[in-house]
């Protein structure tokens, strides 16, 4: 999917960029790509392929930089209108315009950033429907897809103890009729994957919370959203995005692994996957390079949230990602894995709460695509002509042999290695060369 055109609705919001295109690294344009040519070829696929990149319509569109000490900062014109119907249209008016103007394919949303919450479930899906009907249209005029939906249920008090793992089947009722209409909504519009993220699937404290209970309740859940899309003919990934913490203070969906635990558990392996994001790897004490490996180990390597944390604040900043060496690592296990699986890069990411100009979002976005690109054609350039694969083999080369062969096919015992370490005596010291690899990145940015 490529995008068709730049669509302004009644008023241009972003007066002044047009069509972002790429000038290559010599350029100083500052709203010129330096790295990502979509069209460009690397190890096999075309750039825009790669990476379907995708704009967070929550961050970029509504996220007006109010923190829990200050108002918002940002005037976001397309906000200023009183009645939400008008509102949710000039937002979207707004979006397409910045959408196709950054060139990107897709976009991802929340159900409740395209058109406000309303006082009554009817009120609320009434809106969604509305709001529906005209990304519909948008999406057609311009070729922009739906790389994945999503149900916020997070934010309203009514979620306070949890969405589907509330301790009150009321809410947890509540919270099926809202993944209902966002999966109506998702589907329509053609939505590549649907997504959870339980901000409030977790607990404060263990003392009040049945934990057991809860986790069975959150599989049953899933499995009826499964079936319900399914049933309405979805065909695409159900993502599941982890984090350890944040606003629960211990989320269910930690980190990779126990992810991929859950959905073992539960029998949930044929129809999700996951979608990770850096700054929840580094929040659940990992790399992302981490959790991407462990993802991509299972086969459920679906999408990515990208962004950034911050080296001394511990909490989900959320900045656009600008680090090439951590990309180049990230690239480099998503080429040797075979990439994503029905996902897409989505820029999960702020601009700070003092950049106020709505330039600003285009710097952003732009500098995240182009970190991406150069990572990209580094990671390639690494896997097709240094020796960083054979550096790794070589590690475990002594697998091999015949006797290491058969303890990996599972052909000798424990006695077997024992006697085979009786006679071999003690094993000499082999360096694992970390620094040397690491040069390897450095040398090829
Ligand atoms: C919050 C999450 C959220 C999900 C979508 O930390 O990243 O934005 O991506 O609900
Ligand atoms: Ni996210
Ligand atoms: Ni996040």
């Amino acid at each position: 999917m490529s995008v068709k055109k730049v669509i302004l609705g009644d008023t241009e919001f972003f007066k002044g960029v047009s069509r972002v295109t790429y000038e290559g690294n010599e350029s100083d344009n500052p709203f010129a790509f330096k790295y990502y040519d979509p069209e460009r070829v690397v190890a096999g696929r075309k750039m825009v392929d790669h990476f379907k990149f995708a704009i967070a319509y929550w961050h970029t569109f509504c996220g007006t930089g109010g923190d829990p000490f200050g108002l918002a900062t940002k005037d976001f014109p397309w906000l200023s209108s009183g009645d939400p119907y008008q509102r949710a249209k000039d937002k979207m008016d707004a979006a397409f315009e910045f959408i196709t103007k950054i060139g990107a394919p897709y976009y991802c949303f929340h159900d409740f950033d395209l058109i406000d919450e309303g006082d009554s479930l009817q009120e609320s899906g009434k809106r969604l429907q509305f709001i529906t009907d005209y990304a519909q249209e948008k999406q057609d005029e311009s070729g922009v897809g739906l790389l994945w939906g999503t149900a916020n249920l997070f934010s309203n008090p009514r979620y306070m103890n949890g969405a589907a793992t509330n301790p009150d089947f009321n809410v947890v009722a509540y919270a099926g009729a809202q993944v209902k209409n966002a999966l109506d909504a998702t589907i329509r519009l053609g939505g590549e994957n649907y997504v959870f993220w339980g901000g409030r699937e977790g607990y404060m404290s263990l003392l009040n919370t049945d934990m057991k209970k809860e986790l069975d309740h959150m599989g049953r859940f899933l499995h009826m959203a499964k079936d319900y899309a399914r049933s309405q003919g979805f065909k695409g990934n159900f993502f599941i995005e982890p984090k350890p913490m944040e606003p629960s203070k211990h989320q269910y969906d930690f980190d990779a692994a126990t992810v991929i635990g859950f959905l073992r558990e539960y029998d949930l392996m044929d129809d999700f996957k996951l979608n990770l994001e850096f700054n929840h790897a580094t929040l659940a004490q990992h790399t992302m390079q981490h959790e991407v490996q462990v993802a991509a180990n299972a086969g459920l390597l679906g999408s990515m949230d990208a962004n950034r944390g911050d080296y001394q604040n511990g909490w989900d900043t959320d900045q656009f990602p600008n680090n090439v060496y951590e990309l180049v690592e990230v690239m480099l296990i998503l080429l040797e894995t075979g990439g994503l699986q029905g996902g897409g890069i989505n820029f999960d990411a702020k601009t700070r709460r003092n950049s106020t100009d709505l330039n600003d979002i285009f710097y952003a976005h732009i500098g995240g695509m182009d970190a991406f690109a150069r990572a990209l054609i580094v990671a390639d350039k690494i896997l097709e002509s240094s020796n960083y694969k054979s550096l790794r083999n070589e590690r475990y080369s002594s697998f091999g042999s015949v006797e290491g062969k058969a303890f990996e096919q599972g052909r000798s015992t424990l006695q077997d290695i024992a006697a085979f370490a009786a006679s071999h005596g003690d094993p000499e010291k082999i360096s694992g060369r970390q620094e040397l690899f690491e040069n390897i990145i450095n040398q090829y940015l």
